[in-house]
């Protein structure tokens, strides 16, 4: 029977690590997986969650099983974090998940019940969000939402495709640092999203990833808060992989948004239900990490500190970044207006693959570089290197 299966392809991100691992090169540059790196390359636990982790080992009584939904007291203080006080003045409720990933995948499970409904997704997108939904069965429409070459948001056609999306069909919408692009929408165009979600009927799912890697923890939730207060229903994807680098501790939650809280106890019964027969329960460590940091003052003002380090350090690069590849594509200067450790350069896979072999600068085919992966000290040489590959 094994040996009847389809060969499957390694995700083309992580597979990258494990090539970079291997070249023998002390000069290697990796701008490869999209996680954080300090100016020394590495990407180290948080003060916060080291303390936090010690204060758990300390006063932690029982590992006895919690339950699909996960810990209450995590759910409610992430909802704080990322909602804010203005909650989109909605019922909300939650479900511990693993990681963003997991949370996608309980949302995307819910969604596939209709089998009408068709889910929106702009592209380019992040490498897994169409293999997560087509994996529910659940119909995949695309439309373009960058300009590559422009490194512009194609926001009239993002707009006109909601417009013309049917009633009860979903839209994957980033919630800040768009991953591969770093684009950001304006303000306007949020609350034109918001406008034509409400009227057309259609239910958002917010994929919130990198929140307060970008302009700040309120700011980047703020398009996503005055489209949950607009439309009926919202559901949201929020990982603690980035935020709180808790990668591998599979830290995460889905939240819904409705009118009435008695519908979305019984939505959050049937992602709990989903979670029942694949992974039963979330695991607990990084939540209960999450929780002690959010609920201890101290605790959360080192955590803001050390979130607002990381932000204040890709903002200093994307400057730095936007000078040196604006001088072989004036476009790339956008690099500085954009957010998050991606933007996307305009490079054939062929001469991705050179740059890798010939100067060991590891990027995806795609072109997608983590700007987090460069010193600043490095930027203007690095982007000496990958200029003449541009296309
Ligand atoms: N969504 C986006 C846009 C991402 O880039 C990632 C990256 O890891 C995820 C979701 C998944 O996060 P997690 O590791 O928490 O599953
Ligand atoms: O896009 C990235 O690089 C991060 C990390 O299957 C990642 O989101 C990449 C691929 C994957 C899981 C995480």
């Amino acid at each position: 029977f094994f040996d009847s299966l389809t060969e499957q392809k390694p995700d083309p991100l992580l597979e990258l690590i494990a090539k970079f691992a291997a070249d023998p090169r002390p000069g290697k540059i990796d701008l490869g997986v999209g996680v954080y790196r300090d100016e020394t390359g590495r990407t180290p636990v948080m003060k916060a969650v080291k303390a936090a982790e010690h204060h758990l080992w300390e006063t932690q009584q029982s590992k006895s099983y919690i339950g699909p939904e996960g810990d209450p007291v995590f759910l409610r203080a992430l909802a704080s974090e990322v909602f804010g006080e203005r909650r989109g003045g909605k019922p909300v409720a939650g479900i511990q998940t693993p990681g963003g990933t997991g949370a996608l995948r309980l949302a995307a499970e819910l969604l596939a019940l209709d089998k009408r409904r068709k889910i929106w997704i702009g592209t380019p997108t992040w490498v897994n969000h169409q293999a997560i939904f087509a994996s529910v069965g659940l119909e995949i429409a695309t439309y373009r939402f960058f300009d590559i070459e422009k490194q512009a948001v194609l926001v009239d056609e993002m707009l006109t495709t909601l417009r013309n999306a049917a009633p009860g069909d979903a839209v994957l919408l980033q919630t800040s640092c768009h991953n591969p692009t770093g684009a950001a929408l304006s303000r306007q165009n949020w609350r034109d999203i918001a406008d034509i979600i409400a009227a057309n009927g259609l239910i958002p799912l917010f994929d919130n990833a990198y929140q307060g890697l970008g302009r700040g923890r309120v700011e980047d939730a703020a398009g996503m808060i005055d489209v949950i207060e607009t439309v009926a229903e919202a559901m949201v994807a929020v990982s603690c992989s980035k935020s709180f680098s808790l990668y591998r501790e599979r830290t995460g939650a889905a939240y819904l948004f409705g009118d009435r809280q008695a519908s979305l106890s019984k939505a959050i019964g049937n992602l709990a239900s989903y979670a029942r027969t694949s992974y039963s329960m979330p695991p607990a460590h990084g939540a209960a990490i999450v929780a002690a940091t959010l609920e201890d003052p101290s605790l959360q003002r080192t955590w803001v500190d050390e979130l607002s380090e990381m932000r204040t350090r890709i903002v200093e690069i994307r400057q730095a970044a936007a000078e040196a590849f604006g001088q072989f594509r004036a476009e790339l200067t956008n690099i500085g207006s954009q957010e998050g450790m991606f933007s996307l350069l305009p490079i054939c896979p062929e001469n991705v693959r050179q740059l890798r072999s010939e100067h060991g600068i590891y990027m995806p085919d795609s072109g997608r570089i983590n700007v987090a992966g460069m010193r600043v000290r490095d930027i203007a040489s690095v982007a000496e290197r990958i200029g003449p590959y541009l296309t």
